[in-house]
């Protein structure tokens, strides 16, 4: 180096040594440059490198004001799977089978009051449903007779009926007649 220096111009030796301390200069900068040394507000987008910035270099409220609206409500989803098979229910009422309808005829047919009429079920058969009708020549006669009671039988194989005349009375003939609906029913 020393050799080397004396064979060079002054002005040359002069023009290296500048260089190296700008070289020095350089390094220098890059190590000990921090937000003091740079002056407010002249840091612009051209002097940050693209595609740099991430989130957690903002504030949260500027964050929160990048996100975007609120989209459509998506489509439904999918039925979802069969449920487990449900408990088993109560017991259901007794079934009914070969119902049927029986008459019993109050005897004599003639004007007296009050007359009753029974009917009983055929055998293995109960009551299921009652009713009753008032027979006459005529509805003058009817329109002075009324049932005075319709019941199935205490064991439910038959039905009693009972009628009579009203307060005017009738001299026409007229009975009643007991109607049973008689079906088997499933214990
Ligand atoms: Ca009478």
């Amino acid at each position: 180096m020393h050799r080397w220096i004396q064979s060079q111009s002054p002005a040359m030796v002069l023009s290296v040594v500048a260089l190296f301390v700008s070289l020095g200069g350089v390094g220098y900068a890059a190590a000990t440059i921090g937000s003091a040394q740079i002056k407010d507000g002249s840091v612009a987008s051209k002097d940050i490198k693209n595609r740099t910035i991430a989130t957690k270099d903002l504030n949260r409220k500027t964050a929160a004001s990048l996100r975007g609206r609120r989209g459509d409500t998506g489509p439904p989803g999918p039925t979802g799977a069969a449920g487990p098979t449900g408990a088993v229910g109560p017991q259901g009422l007794p079934g009914i089978s070969g119902l049927e309808r029986v008459l019993g005829f109050s005897l004599p047919f003639d004007s007296t009051s009050p007359k009753t009429a029974t009917v009983s079920c055929p055998a293995g058969k109960q009551v299921v449903g009652t009713g009753y009708n008032l027979n006459a020549g005529g509805n003058t006669v009817e329109q002075h007779l009324q049932a005075t009671y319709v019941l199935p039988t205490p064991d439910n194989s038959g039905v009693r009926v009972g009628a009579t005349e009203d307060a005017a009375g009738t001299t026409g003939n007229w009975n009643i007649v007991a109607v049973a609906q008689c079906a088997e029913v499933a214990p």
